[in-house]
């Protein structure tokens, strides 16, 4: 079983030949340019000693990540009595997913909240969220990432340079179309289809007989709408907040991934810190993420009902098992080196 966290730093040039090429270099330059110094980036000193720390997330304002976020930030700041402060950066404002975890690597970003996809690549682990039909639903997912193994695969972000502080809610992604509807797995075949940028992602969508595409989230809309996508495939807030049901308007509730949402802090900022201000943080985390939670629920259940007052047409598939005999090779690749977390998935399905 090889899910050690001594894995490569990163995977990004699969997507963007180069692009961790330069960040590698930028970052040697940052870290030569403050000696290695465990506080590196922006959380500097905001006076009086407290320090400010930049998280990015990609998300506008109320979504449900978004609020997660400040209220993680919110009760950091009350658990450190002031002395860390926690800027939250909603709309990708700091970069799209990719670039912010590089940033936070790097150290130049200290925070962000990221989907699981993104950081497969990162920290190969992680591509687990994005095996297919894995959990039966939300409880299933949320047993496993409170269990030790859930836990353990979070502890694997440290071997690439990140503390994860915890899991929020991802939901479920399931498939939009601006043409027509997806009913059956064979519908797939020769559309494009955005993905995140996620290797078991685009093995997915390839079983399927489609033609993946990883595009940064924020360019999704433009190329639904120019033609350049046939559609993309997200969970009911981020199709609603994004808008892509205005280009994309039939959605097939197949709800294939549930791909968790993390939350990270730079390793060296983190290993920076007392074990007090550790504690804190690691405390307002825990409490951010029932809240973050019950927000998402909610927000699922409005956002629907906005889709259907829109005209969106919504297929529900009920009987999964051609979905899952037509992916099964996804789960056979990726899985093989993720033994011990699918023996915990397995395990946790009927508890
Ligand atoms: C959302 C997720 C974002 C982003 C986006 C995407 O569900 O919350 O962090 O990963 O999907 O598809 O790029």
């Amino acid at each position: 079983m090889n899910t050690s966290a001594n894995q490569p730093l990163t995977r990004r040039s699969l997507f963007k030949a180069g692009a961790f090429g330069a960040a590698a270099v930028t970052g040697g330059l940052a870290l030569s340019a403050c000696g290695g110094g465990s506080l590196r980036g922006s959380g500097g000193d905001g006076g009086g000693g407290s320090k400010t720390f930049k998280l990015a997330e990609t998300h506008p304002d109320n979504y449900p990540t978004t609020l997660g976020d400040k209220k993680f930030a919110e009760l950091a700041e009350q658990y450190t009595d002031g002395r860390i402060k926690i800027q939250v950066y909603p709309n990708a404002q700091l970069g799209e997913e990719s670039d912010a975890i590089e940033q936070v690597q790097m150290g130049s970003i200290e925070m962000t909240r990221i989907s699981s996809a993104p950081m497969g690549e990162f920290v190969p682990a992680m591509g687990l969220f994005s095996l297919p039909y894995l959990f039966d639903d939300s409880d299933h997912l949320w047993r496993f990432l409170e269990s030790d193994s859930g836990k353990k695969l979070l502890g694997e972000v440290e071997g690439a340079g990140f503390k994860g502080l915890g899991y929020f809610d991802p939901g479920a992604r399931s498939f939009y179309t601006s043409k027509r509807p997806i009913k059956a797995p064979a519908d797939v075949k020769g559309l494009k289809i955005r993905v995140q940028e996620s290797q078991v992602q685009i093995d997915f969508i390839k079983a399927l007989g489609g033609s993946p595409t990883p595009m940064d989230y924020g360019e999704v809309y433009s190329s639904l709408q120019s033609g350049l996508l046939d559609g993309a495939e997200n969970n009911e807030p981020s199709y609603y907040s994004a808008s892509h049901y205005e280009v994309a308007k039939n959605y097939t509730l197949d709800r294939h991934m549930r791909v968790a949402e993390v939350l990270l802090i730079n390793k060296d900022v983190w290993d920076g810190l007392s074990s007090e201000d550790q504690d804190a943080l690691q405390k307002a985390a825990d409490e951010a993420a029932p809240f973050q939670r019950e927000k998402w629920d909610a927000q699922v259940e409005t956002d629907l009902e906005k889709l259907r007052a829109a005209g969106v047409t919504i297929t529900e598939i009920s009987d999964l098992t051609p979905w899952r005999e037509a992916t099964q090779s996804v789960i056979d690749k990726h899985g093989a080196d993720l033994g011990e977390y699918l023996d915990a998935v397995e395990e946790l399905r009927s508890a």
